[in-house]
């Protein structure tokens, strides 16, 4: 298998309850390396433009509140196919379906306010770390 990158959000309600070192670790243990990261606060526009994808969903809007409601973890993360390893360690959306030993189960507390975002495809990883980071921010 070869190893791969993935883009990785650490969400308000995680840097709210200080939690930004125990879901790095969590990932760290699944077999990730984090190359690059850095706490921002997204403006409405750049947290709109990222879940451009979810523009019709009811949720939308909420979503987009939620994601600007404190500071953020942007990350890129590194490892044997990276991205269906990061989507493992996460858990289902909804940390009430999700297994014991991922984030969100272990973690989050609600569908939304669910503690980590991850790629769900090799293609959306490299548009979403171009989206917040320059190649020269990212060291392997
Ligand atoms: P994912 O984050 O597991 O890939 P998506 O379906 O892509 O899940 O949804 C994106 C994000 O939107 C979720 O992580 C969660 O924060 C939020 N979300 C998803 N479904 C709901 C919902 O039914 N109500 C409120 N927020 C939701």
């Amino acid at each position: 298998m070869a190893v791969t990158r993935t883009f990785s959000i650490i969400k308000p309600d995680a840097t709210k309850r200080n939690l930004t070192g125990a879901v790095t670790k969590m990932l760290e243990e699944a077999g990730l390396r984090v190359v690059a990261s850095k706490r921002i606060h997204m403006t409405r526009d750049q947290a709109e433009g990222f879940y451009a994808v979810h523009k019709e969903r009811p949720f939308f809007g909420e979503l987009v509140d939620f994601m600007i409601s404190g500071p953020v973890v942007v990350q890129v993360l590194e490892g044997e196919n990276a991205m269906q390893a990061n989507r493992d360690i996460m858990g289902a959306t909804n940390p009430a379906d999700a297994a014991p030993g991922t984030i969100r189960k272990e973690l989050a507390e609600s569908i939304e306010a669910n503690t980590v975002h991850g790629s769900d495809s090799d293609e959306n990883a490299a548009i979403e770390i171009a989206y917040f980071f320059n190649e020269d921010e990212i060291v392997g």
